[in-house]
């Protein structure tokens, strides 16, 4: 895997092109994932091995991405640690048991390996259809964002109570943010062990803190997390809504990229990082929504941008929305693999 153009630009070594993947590209704007979703639950398809390969390699063979993305989701962790999880339609996720009390806290297990092997049964049987052509990526949410689900008990638009617990109970909080660390640390290695070429954290919710809580509830969870990984060859992909602000911070932990949103000039944020970590993103996805001589437009300004750059990997800011027109993501794919420095 290390000749692959994902796997060269993470490492910040020299690429003809940018690699491109795009986060949720398994998922919901993908006519032919309705066909699968339909007959399944959600968490049926993350546990059913063969399902959950099904799904990864939908836009592989649809799109003709660089990198494939472990389909699952980054509450299982959660889940797995004790939470009763479901994903309803129109609803989202929900925990039936949030996490509010010392003694909530205290329940949860942190011991959840076995209960996490499903992943690398699915991991196994993605590699095998994979065959070697391009990296699987694999992932876990970071524990701000995991928290606010299992504290919330589902999504929040203001995270209201996540962030009363850092302010109001900051040892309980340290407490719950510690043990889904050791969790999801654990639960990455096992993915590594089970074969995924690169790792990506989702801190998707970090942007509602302020520097000095990013800094002490997220950040130094994230550096433990990065530290105990058996990283071999492996890269390691940190992505948070906020990093046009906290990039800085989130090169201190040492991951080999840092995925960017699209609030700043990718290559200003670039040069103001240490050498040797690269970058990936940052199209507004709802570029994707418009027409397609704006979607080639966008693209190669960006490219021109970051032209003569190592370490560069082409994705969104955020994830693809679901009602994204197909059609419009494949031509965005299509721009980007004819494109040459
Ligand atoms: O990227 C991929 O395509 C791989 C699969 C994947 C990933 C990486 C899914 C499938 N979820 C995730 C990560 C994930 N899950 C994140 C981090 C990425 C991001 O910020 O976009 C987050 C915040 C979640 C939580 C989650 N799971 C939500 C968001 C709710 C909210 O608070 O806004 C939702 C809707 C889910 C369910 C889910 N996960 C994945 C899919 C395809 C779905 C939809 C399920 C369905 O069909 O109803």
């Amino acid at each position: 895997m290390k000749d692959s153009l994902f796997i060269k630009a993470a490492f910040s070594e020299k690429t003809e092109r940018p690699p491109v993947w795009m986060m949720r590209q398994a998922g919901r704007f993908m006519p032919q994932y309705w066909e699968i979703k339909n007959k399944y639950s959600f968490l049926e398809m993350c546990k059913t091995p063969e399902i959950a390969a099904d799904v990864t390699m939908l836009p592989v063979d649809l799109l003709g991405i660089d990198a494939a993305i472990l389909f699952s989701d980054i509450l299982v962790t959660g889940e797995a640690m004790g939470g009763d999880l479901s994903f309803t339609a129109g609803v989202g996720p929900k925990f039936a048991n949030p996490v509010r009390t010392q003694a909530d806290v205290d329940a949860l297990e942190t011991n959840v390996g076995d209960r996490l092997q499903y992943v690398a049964d699915a991991i196994k049987v993605i590699q095998q259809r994979l065959n070697g052509s391009i990296p699987l990526i694999g992932f876990a949410g970071a524990p701000f964002t995991v928290m606010s689900y299992l504290v919330e008990g589902g999504s929040s638009k203001d995270f209201k109570l996540a962030k009363l617990m850092l302010h109001n109970e900051p040892e309980m909080a340290h407490q719950l943010l510690s043990k889904i660390a050791t969790v999801t640390a654990d639960y990455l290695n096992l993915q590594i062990a089970a074969g995924v070429n690169a790792i990506q954290i989702f801190d998707s919710w970090a942007q509602a803190l302020s520097w000095d809580d990013y800094t002490e509830f997220s950040h130094r969870y994230i550096q433990e997390i990065i530290s105990k990984l058996d990283r071999k060859d492996i890269p390691v992909i940190s992505f948070c809504k906020g990093s046009s602000v906290f990039a800085p911070l989130m090169a201190e932990a040492k991951p080999d990229v840092i995925s960017i949103d699209w609030n700043v000039d990718l290559l200003d944020i670039k040069n103001r990082l240490p050498k040797g970590i690269a970058v990936q993103g940052n199209l507004d996805p709802h570029i994707l929504y418009a027409d397609k001589k704006v979607i080639k437009d966008r693209i190669h300004r960006l490219f021109e941008r970051m032209r003569g750059e190592d370490g560069f990997i082409f994705n969104l800011g955020h994830g693809i929305m679901p009602d994204i027109p197909f059609d419009n993501v494949k031509y965005a794919v299509e721009v980007i693999k004819e494109f040459r420095y």
